[in-house]
């Protein structure tokens, strides 16, 4: 059982989809995340332990490359598309309640601002981690996160703006929700942002990459979606 859950953690940090996938050339031919979620599946190892101990822990060590730059965007496109892939084979389980998500996130990028790449990493990181997450996309007004929240009320909430002029759009988003909730968490993140302009706008949070997201999550109180 260790063996194909380092396996499986291997594809994910290696970026290795499925066995026809092409990259990364040294494991040509060798099965990828996706048959080897099936298989774990299939060998009836529990669906938490191959999220945990195979998808996640490889996704982990992602973030922290990633973190140190030992790896670069396309590398972790590449693991989370990896990732994805065994994920659809336990799909089945979260609807079954068998795999327990840590709780919800609730990300977007903020009004006026189309940039949604780095925003996407981020949420497939927070998936990657264990978490629910509900990617509202760009564009998005402060209404519709407020919509979300009403939607998933234990919810964690993340703002992404690549914008100068969008970033400063973040305000009246958190001032909205934490009018609504005073208690719902706010991260916010995105190149221009920095730690100060969350302080000043009333964020909980900031994180420069996807990892620091994770790790603060991952230290608030468990939480129900
Ligand atoms: Co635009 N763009 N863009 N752009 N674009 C930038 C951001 C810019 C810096 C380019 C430049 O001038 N050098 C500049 C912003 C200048 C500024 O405001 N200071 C800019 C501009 C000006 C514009 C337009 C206004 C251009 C125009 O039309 N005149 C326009 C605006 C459109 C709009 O949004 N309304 C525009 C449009 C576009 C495209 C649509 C063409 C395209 C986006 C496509 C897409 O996303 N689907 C695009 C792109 C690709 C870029 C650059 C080249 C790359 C952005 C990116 O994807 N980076 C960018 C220049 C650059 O960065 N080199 C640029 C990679 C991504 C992985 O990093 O998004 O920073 P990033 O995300 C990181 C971290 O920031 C962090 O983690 C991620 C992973 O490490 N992070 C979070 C992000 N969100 C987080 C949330 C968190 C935590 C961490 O918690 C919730």
């Amino acid at each position: 059982m260790d063996d194909i859950l380092s396996l499986l953690c291997t594809c994910v940090e290696r970026g290795k989809v499925n066995r026809k996938s092409p990259h990364p050339a040294d494991l040509r031919d060798h099965d990828g995340a996706d048959e080897l979620t099936k298989k774990a599946v299939e060998m009836g190892i529990a669906p938490q332990t191959i999220l945990q101990d195979g998808l996640i822990r490889g996704m982990h060590t992602v973030g922290e490359r990633f973190r140190n730059k030992q790896i670069f965007v396309p590398d972790m496109l590449m693991s989370a598309r990896a990732m994805v892939s065994g994920m659809e084979h336990l799909k089945p389980f979260y609807i079954s309640n068998a795999i327990q998500t840590k709780g919800t996130m609730i990300i977007g990028t903020v009004k006026g601002d189309l940039h949604d790449i780095g925003k996407k990493i981020v949420a497939m990181m927070i998936t990657g981690a264990g978490w629910n997450v509900v990617d509202l996309g760009t564009d998005v007004p402060t209404d519709k996160f407020i919509q979300a929240l009403k939607e998933h009320p234990n919810a964690v909430v993340g703002l992404s703006a690549l914008l100068t002029t969008t970033m400063l759009n973040m305000e009246q988003t958190v001032a909205e929700i934490k009018k609504m909730s005073s208690t719902t968490k706010v991260i916010i993140g995105g190149a221009p942002v920095t730690k100060e302009f969350a302080l000043k706008i009333g964020a909980d949070a900031y994180s420069p990459d996807p990892q620091g997201a994770v790790e603060f999550l991952n230290a608030l109180p468990a939480r129900t979606n």
